[in-house]
């Protein structure tokens, strides 16, 4: 594939990093696109105080914005952040454990920062919780300690039995953690979860997308951060050459994927509502990251590599992924191929981790 040749990448600005500049209409958002951007650790001497105010304003603001779902699709869509959480939901099924996986989240993450900036005024750009940072103890992490600054804090500790989830074909018991209520402190305690859950029993049929108003739980884990440590992500990366070993590895109950979720437990223990917590695009911005780095150990060969079908499982069996495949985002954006997908400095996107 041919590198988007409008991508001028200012390399000079590591360290100096430059913010998306604000778009006041769309072909200035268009423009100030095709520089790169930097996508930046939601720590302390990384993301500035402000900055971490500023994207929890823009969050919140998201919250405000009406939905463009429609009462008929999803009857319980309150805000324009649900109609994120409802395109993951409805999409699940196509995209997790399956060919689709990177691609529909790192589509999915990007449209979101884009709301974020374009309806809710935000400058910065999308950050990443590297758990990597606090796996020993997540709940002193600056993602969750409660600060104003962070995510919110942990669930409420209170007494409480497993979460039993069961999700394509799989059924797991995730252990009670630290917390188990309601998020208490920092953002997002007058936070509703109108969405969900789908995957814990008893499923009740409605898929989820019905209105079902309660607050935001987090029963932070420090058993599934053991999966997230430095070594964890090492081990992912150098683990595979090609993508389905690699995903494969990602996505296993076992590995970093499910071991982010899981550390933040209560509603992220949903492989389909997840999307609910705000917490839930830190973390798969950190996911899109570290495909990002497995790409860029061979570009040549790791760009363009699709494999698997597009349900997971292949159950239902379905065609092979290939980068003409279309992937959709209902009523976020048209469908996209693949090929427009693979590649972070390619295609609509133009950003590099930091
Ligand atoms: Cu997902």
């Amino acid at each position: 594939m041919k590198l988007n040749l409008f991508c001028i990448c200012l390399l000079s600005a590591v360290g100096n990093v430059i913010d998306a500049v604000p778009a006041k209409n769309n072909t200035q958002a268009d423009a100030s696109r095709q520089i790169t951007r930097w996508q930046k650790q939601y720590s302390q001497g990384s993301l500035s105080r402000q900055s971490r105010i500023d994207y929890i304003d823009a969050v919140q603001c998201l919250q405000q914005k009406p939905a463009v779902s429609s009462l008929s699709d999803v009857p319980g869509a309150r805000s324009h952040f649900d109609d994120f959480s409802a395109t993951h939901i409805i999409q699940t099924p196509h995209v997790h454990f399956s060919g689709l996986f990177f691609y529909f989240h790192r589509y999915l993450v990007w449209l979101y920062e884009r709301a974020l900036q374009e309806e809710c005024g935000y400058k910065g750009t999308q950050p990443y919780w590297d758990w990597t940072l606090s796996w020993e103890d997540p709940r002193k992490s600056t993602v969750f300690d409660g600060s104003p600054t962070s995510m919110g804090s942990n669930g409420r500790s209170i007494p409480h039995g497993p979460n039993n989830i069961s999700a394509f074909g799989l059924s797991l018991e995730i252990a009670p953690a630290t917390g188990g209520g309601c998020i208490y402190q920092g953002p997002f305690v007058n936070y509703t979860v109108n969405l969900g859950p789908v995957a814990f029993a008893p499923i009740d049929g409605d898929g989820g997308l019905d209105y079902n108003p309660r607050c935001l739980g987090r029963d932070l884990s420090l058993v599934w951060s053991n999966q997230t440590k430095p070594t964890d992500v090492v081990r992912t990366i150098s683990s595979c050459a090609d993508l389905g070993c690699f995903d494969t590895v990602l996505e296993a109950i076992e590995g970093i994927h499910a071991g982010g979720h899981f550390t933040i437990g209560s509603l992220n223990d949903d492989a389909y509502a997840s999307a609910g917590d705000p917490a839930f695009w830190l973390h798969h911005s950190q996911i899109d990251r570290i495909w990002t780095i497995w790409q860029s150990l061979d570009a040549a060969n790791r760009t363009n590599q699709v494999y698997g079908t597009s349900t997971a499982f292949n159950n239902p069996p379905s065609p092979n992924v290939t980068l003409d495949t279309s992937i959709n985002f209902g009523v976020l954006a048209p469908q996209q191929p693949v090929s427009n997908l693979v590649s972070s400095i390619d295609g609509p996107f133009c950003y590099k981790y930091i």
